[in-house]
């Protein structure tokens, strides 16, 4: 990896630098809240980070040399007249600004995201870890999910066995019944599960650092005849968004696949969001699965299915697999049932 973003910094400047949490963790693999990390075109790769980690960081982190970071002023004595290479996207304006005092800085947007999104075996093993632990959290709940039982307390027997099995939330887990469904980004309340409810179930898992997006939605007793029907519509939308995955397609014509299914079916306005997004370090990852995007599809990307429609005062069907693209197809990393 830092022989690949090596030969990338040396087409535009002398060395990469990024304070960017996630993406200190991405090169160096090592989670810390404070962090710089260099690239340099000549292949090296420097770790600096403060006392808090430093003894921890020069344990674990094998390919990049560990320093102790001292300010600015070091920085600059310790890097001479080097071009610096920043992703605008990805830093804030005051560390620019003292970066930019002390050296030439190249601003290049989303630097690493072609690495980012073609995942290692490594990164694909734990993407699959934090999958199989969301699942098995989710299966060792389900039972709790009855008319009584409120939102946030089902969202806490599943975190605890998020923690039970060495895990966390990847993100905040959404649950929302009835009405709530039919807001995509509810936020999971003390309202109770009642009969006849549709609950929308979206949660995530972390393993080695990398997370799953998952989602399922759920009929407790007898759902409207109208919340069943969009169910399969999402359903059949969802399957056929996942056929259409493989290296090399648009981002935007898997949209477009997704989109034209749903609206064919007279719900097009009721689906308000993109069709997925990469996952991977971060939850909402390149590439992006929308109209707008630019994206094409890579091999070894991992990425979501995730159509939905949400009809207010009704209620509303999500269905997220996270999916990996093959050449010439997408397998889905998720077992559970849809
Ligand atoms: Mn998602």
């Amino acid at each position: 990896m830092l022989e690949k973003v090596a030969g990338k910094v040396e087409r535009y400047g002398n060395v990469f630098l990024t304070v960017d949490r996630n993406e200190c963790f991405y090169l160096t693999g090592f989670h810390s809240s404070f962090g710089v990390v260099i690239v340099s075109g000549d292949r090296q790769g420097f770790f600096f980070t403060d006392k808090r980690y430093i003894e921890e960081a020069k344990n674990r982190v094998k390919r990049f040399s560990v320093l102790e970071w001292k300010g600015f002023d070091s920085l600059k004595e310790f890097l001479g007249e080097k071009i610096l290479v920043v992703d605008s996207d990805r830093i804030k304006l005051s560390v620019f600004n003292q970066l930019s005092e002390r050296f030439s800085v190249v601003q290049i947007k989303n630097f690493l995201k072609e690495f980012r999104m073609v995942k290692s075996e490594r990164e694909i093993y734990s993407i699959s870890r934090a999958v199989a632990t969301a699942e098995q959290a989710l299966k060792d709940v389900l039972h709790l999910l009855k008319p009584g039982i409120t939102e946030y307390q089902f969202r806490k027997a599943l975190v605890e066995r998020f923690f039970h099995y060495g895990s966390e939330e990847a993100f905040e887990t959404i649950v929302a019944s009835g009405k709530g469904s039919a807001i995509p980004h509810w936020k999971t309340s003390d309202k109770e599960v009642k009969e006849g409810d549709v609950v929308i179930i979206d949660f995530g898992a972390v393993f080695n650092g990398y997370v799953s997006d998952i989602t399922r939605t759920f009929l407790v007793g007898n759902a409207s005849s109208e919340i069943k029907e969009i169910y399969d519509v999402v359903l059949e939308a969802q399957l056929t968004g996942i056929k259409s995955i493989k290296a090399g397609i648009s981002c935007e014509k898997v949209d477009k696949i997704v989109r034209d299914f749903i609206s064919a079916k007279g719900y097009g306005e009721y689906f308000v969001h993109g069709t997925g997004h990469g996952i991977g370090v971060e939850v909402h990852e390149y590439p992006v699965l929308n109209p707008r995007s630019d994206d094409i599809l890579t091999e070894r990307a991992v990425v979501t299915v995730e159509p939905g429609i949400y009809i207010p005062e009704i209620g509303g069907v999500r269905i997220e697999d996270d999916v990996l693209v093959g050449k010439d197809e997408g397998y889905s990393l998720i077992t559970l049932q849809k």
